[in-house]
């Protein structure tokens, strides 16, 4: 059996893929593979390991429907058009759980970094601009007893609510398509509507998939419902919110700050001016990169790969 990987994973899993005498091809380039590439290295595939945000799009399902099965290095699916693949019944699978906990240490260290404007306290020194103690300046917003609002409260979001509950004792607020009772049981998190979320959060975090309804769900309309001392975070993907309102919204001080791990593009262009902001900190899409991380979701992918090629029903699909 042959299978094709666009990116690297963790060794201990291309080992395995080859100890079940799996032939393995991967993409080395220091580039992200177009569609086209892809579609001509997955030809006489039998599956495919799909790292970082390949287009698993109709024209590519259409072209690949031998796959007999593709495995996401991800728990987001957005990348893929799930009705064509459901169509052509090619299974595929994600890699749900494992990543919670460091996607949420990773939203939470934003939220530290934005409040205490670290990142900008850093370029300052870089930059050689630290020329003398100045007590008035790069003042920060302290977050005990603070409201953590939540909007999607899954795996990673009730995750990040834990911490922010233990470290800063913050009252978790949320708003979900349904609602979360182990979230009311375990941290007494309280449902809201969409707006008293905005009116009420101190920090709002954004732990919920890229969909036609999120899409740009944060623009400037909805950054004017917010308090003018919230922090925006943002762990899930780039597309959720609108970046020129984004940037707007923190130039005008419609809110506070701003911390990021997802971009929209990505890679962010070096000259963007959020990195220039003193109250915003982005990261290069590193929410889930551990190596513990890295190695338990490679070890799902291993999983549904192995099924898949067995003609067997894959343990983690998307649909
Ligand atoms: C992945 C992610 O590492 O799981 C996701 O949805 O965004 C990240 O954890 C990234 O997609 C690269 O494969």
């Amino acid at each position: 059996m042959k299978v094709f990987i666009s990116g690297n994973i963790a060794p201990a899993a291309l080992q395995r893929l080859e100890e079940n005498n799996i032939s393995i091809t991967q993409w080395n380039e220091d580039r992200q593979i177009t569609t086209d590439e892809l579609i001509e290295a997955c030809k006489d595939q039998d599956g495919f390991i799909s790292v970082g945000p390949n287009k698993i799009n109709a024209d590519f399902l259409n072209a690949s429907k031998h796959l007999k099965v593709i495995a996401l290095h991800s728990v987001g699916f957005d990348q893929v058009d799930v009705e064509v693949a459901k169509k052509l019944n090619i299974p595929v699978g994600n890699t749900p759980g494992v990543l919670s906990a460091a996607t949420a240490d990773t939203a939470f260290l934003l939220m530290l970094a934005v409040s205490r404007k670290a990142f900008f306290g850093y370029r300052k020194i870089t930059d050689g601009n630290w020329v003398k103690y100045e007590p008035a300046q790069e003042l920060g917003i302290e977050l005990n007893g603070k409201t953590l609002g939540v909007f999607g409260l899954g795996k990673i979001g009730l995750e990040m609510a834990k911490k922010c509950k233990a470290a800063y004792n913050m009252k978790v607020v949320y708003h979900n398509r349904s609602r979360n009772e182990v979230a009311e049981k375990e941290i007494a998190a309280e449902y809201l509507s969409f707006d008293e979320l905005l009116a009420q959060s101190d920090v709002l975090t954004v732990h919920t998939a890229l969909t036609s309804e999120t899409k740009e769900k944060f623009s400037m309309e909805v950054f004017r419902k917010m308090k003018s001392n919230a922090i925006f975070i943002n762990t899930a993907r780039g597309g959720i919110h609108n970046e020129q309102d984004l940037i707007k919204a923190l130039e005008e001080k419609v809110i506070w700050g701003a911390g990021l791990d997802v971009t929209n593009p990505e890679p962010m262009d070096k000259n963007n001016p959020l990195l220039f902001m003193e109250s915003v900190a982005v990261l290069p899409h590193i929410g889930s990169a551990t190596e513990e991380t890295r190695e338990a979701m490679a070890g799902l992918i291993v999983e549904n790969i192995l099924a898949g090629l067995n003609g067997e029903k894959i343990p983690y699909p998307i649909y």
